[in-house]
């Protein structure tokens, strides 16, 4: 779990960006995992100005020079497309606030890395899927996310994380983690483990596609969870679609199949009641009716054949991913509880089971919709 910040290395992070009036109020803000997100107010009340302070995790994402390189010059790029097409920049898209030395980011003397966003106004985000509109809306919106950088110079973002979706690479840090044990946890997570080891086949089923050449590489968003898109609040449609830290080349499937394992599964990635979990079959269709219009005609057969895999690959690689970090002793994904890492685990891994269990009628669907 991440040290709680001192007060003062916060509010002296605020004062090196170039902002709008005086910071008057600093508060945490958001439910994210992995970085650590605050609220700052500035100016009198009425001409108030509200930005989006993040000290960014580089524990996770080693380089933060290189990562807020691709996000201020991805965020440039969707800038302009989007203007072009009408629609509103500072709305629709986020933008990086510069430090007052005209940098992207603002190293202090601890060591922490922070950036900050125009914090976008009148806007809500989604833990969970309140109704199927929404949910073709986020569907559209990730897809035409990943359409509109489909012309944006692949080869010149840096990889963030690397190998993040890599499933293999995953599954063999899943194996020493349990092969380590430190904190002598494995025994009691036999069944989880064994679930997870049962599926190794699985794990490649993408990426030997990928290495093929069958499957394109594509600039995707790689964490497409619901709480990764703004809301409008006065016309309650997607509106921005954030958290752009792993921006990268990879598969639409696994921009496709993270939403999938987030927004149709039929309770919360941390439910402890395991009779809560399943998927949503009417979602899922939903998802991707509104993901193929999003992506307008862009998927390969091939990509849109493998739309369920992408879904239970996403779903099971989050879930060895929670349970190795467990292992270790929950040092990845922030924790509010001792178990919570389990306990997502075991959410993403009934959710595979029930995708196992469904197969058919997934594939019908995709089928039907392509
Ligand atoms: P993490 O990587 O930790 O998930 P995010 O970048 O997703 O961090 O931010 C965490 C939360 O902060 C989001 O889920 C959202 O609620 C809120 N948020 C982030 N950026 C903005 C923004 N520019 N405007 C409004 N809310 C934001
Ligand atoms: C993290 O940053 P956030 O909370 O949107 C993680 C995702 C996981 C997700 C599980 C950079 O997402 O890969 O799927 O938690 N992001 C990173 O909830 O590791
Ligand atoms: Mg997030």
């Amino acid at each position: 779990m991440s040290q709680p910040i001192a007060t003062e290395t916060i509010n002296n992070a605020v004062t090196a960006f170039s902002l709008a009036g005086s910071p008057r109020d600093v508060r945490p803000y958001g439910n994210g995992h992995i970085n650590d997100t605050y609220l700052v107010t500035c100016g009198n009340a009425g001409e108030e100005k509200k930005y989006i302070l993040q000290r960014m995790n580089h524990s996770i994402f080693q380089n933060p020079q290189a990562l807020m390189e691709n996000i201020a010059n991805v965020t440039a790029f969707l800038q302009k497309s989007i203007s072009e097409k009408g629609g509103d920049p500072e709305r629709e898209t986020l933008c990086v606030i510069r430090t007052k030395n005209g940098e992207n980011y603002f190293e202090d003397s601890f060591h922490n890395f922070w950036r900050v966003f125009p914090f976008i106004e009148g806007t809500f985000c989604l833990e969970k899927v309140e109704n199927a509109g929404d949910f073709y809306d986020c569907a559209t919106a990730f897809g035409s996310f990943q359409r509109l950088l489909a012309d944006y110079p692949a080869e010149t973002l840096h990889e963030t994380i690397p190998l993040f979706h890599h499933t293999p690479a995953r599954f063999r840090t899943f194996q020493e983690a349990v092969a380590k044990d430190p904190l002598g946890r494995a025994e009691s997570v036999q069944a989880e483990i064994d679930f997870a080891l049962a599926r190794e086949a699985d794990t490649h089923v993408l990426t030997d596609l990928l290495e093929k050449g069958e499957l394109p590489l594509r600039v995707t968003h790689n964490d497409t969870k619901l709480n990764n898109i703004l809301f409008d609040a006065a016309t309650k449609k997607a509106l921005c679609i954030i958290d752009l830290d792993t921006v990268m080349p990879g598969l639409s499937l696994y921009d496709f199949g993270d939403a999938i394992r987030t927004g149709a599964n039929t309770g919360a990635e941390d439910e402890t009641d395991l009779s809560k979990i399943g998927l949503d079959l009417s979602l899922f269709e939903t998802f991707t009716e509104g993901f193929l219009k999003g992506c307008a005609g862009s998927l390969t057969p091939l990509e849109i054949k493998l739309l369920p895999m992408g879904a239970k690959l996403m779903t099971y690689e989050c879930g060895i991913r929670f349970l190795a970090d467990y292992l270790v002793g929950d040092i990845y994904f922030k924790i509010h509880r001792e178990t919570h890492n389990l306990d997502r685990a075991r959410t993403q891994f009934k959710l595979v089971a029930d995708m196992e269990k469904k197969w058919p009628e997934m594939e019908e669907i995709v089928t039907r919709l392509s």
